[in-house]
């Protein structure tokens, strides 16, 4: 198996690099974005719980999301790999993540990390916002989010790279140079 976490801020690209990767390595894509969204969208009591942090820019409790991915892993079947968009996002995910793989038989082998400057990442949400009326792509919660990032995200790079797993990427270019930028590290995996 092979197994990346795609890394960085919101509004890096973790998303859009997601569906390219999938779609050309054959891998699973779990988002705890878009599993979150379909949670509230179905008006679930897991999702009307994430949608109050959501909709302020914070992050879903940890036991919320580690929960929901451990389903989804178990839900997987034969999986050639897992592209993890979005997770984990605190060094307790982190952790759980290591477990869960572990309990597999498998673990992770690659972490790359989408760097792009602040004001770029600001631009790209209200952009989205703007469009997919998206609630939480505003330029108040959008500042949050990003707060939330330095304060409980970013120290996972720490965790990851203590590992030797961490590389970083720019994800200032355009999507098909992100994404060729990108697939010249995977592909020292797999092809
Ligand atoms: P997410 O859904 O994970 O996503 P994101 O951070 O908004 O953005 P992403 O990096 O995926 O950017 P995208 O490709 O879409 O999180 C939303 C919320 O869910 C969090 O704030 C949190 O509340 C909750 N949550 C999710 N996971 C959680 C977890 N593990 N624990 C706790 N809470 C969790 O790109 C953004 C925009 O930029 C798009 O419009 C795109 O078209 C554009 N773009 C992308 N690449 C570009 C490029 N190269 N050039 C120009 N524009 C580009």
């Amino acid at each position: 198996m092979f197994n990346l976490v795609l890394f960085g801020p919101p509004g890096s690209g973790k998303g859009t690099q997601s569906e390219n990767i999938i779609a050309t390595y054959k891998l699973q894509h779990i988002s705890t974005g878009d599993l979150l969204r379909s949670e509230v969208t179905n008006r679930t009591t897991l999702g009307l719980e994430a949608k109050k942090f959501m909709d302020q820019g914070m992050l879903v409790p940890d036991e919320v999301v580690i929960g929901m991915i451990s389903s989804r892993i178990d839900e997987s079947g034969d999986a050639r790999g897992f592209v993890f968009d979005g997770f984990p996002r605190t060094e307790a995910q982190a952790l759980a993540l290591d477990k869960l793989l572990e309990f597999k038989g498998t673990s992770i082998n690659l972490v790359l990390s989408l760097e792009v400057e602040e004001q770029q990442l600001i631009k790209r949400l209200i952009n989205r916002g703007a469009s997919s009326g998206r609630s939480d792509d505003n330029e108040e919660v959008v500042t949050k989010r990003i707060k939330e990032y330095h304060a409980k995200t970013k120290p996972v790079a720490g965790y990851y790279e203590h590992q030797g797993k961490l590389v970083t990427v720019n994800g200032e270019k355009s999507v098909e140079d992100t994404f060729k930028l990108l697939s010249a590290h995977i592909g020292q995996y797999i092809s």
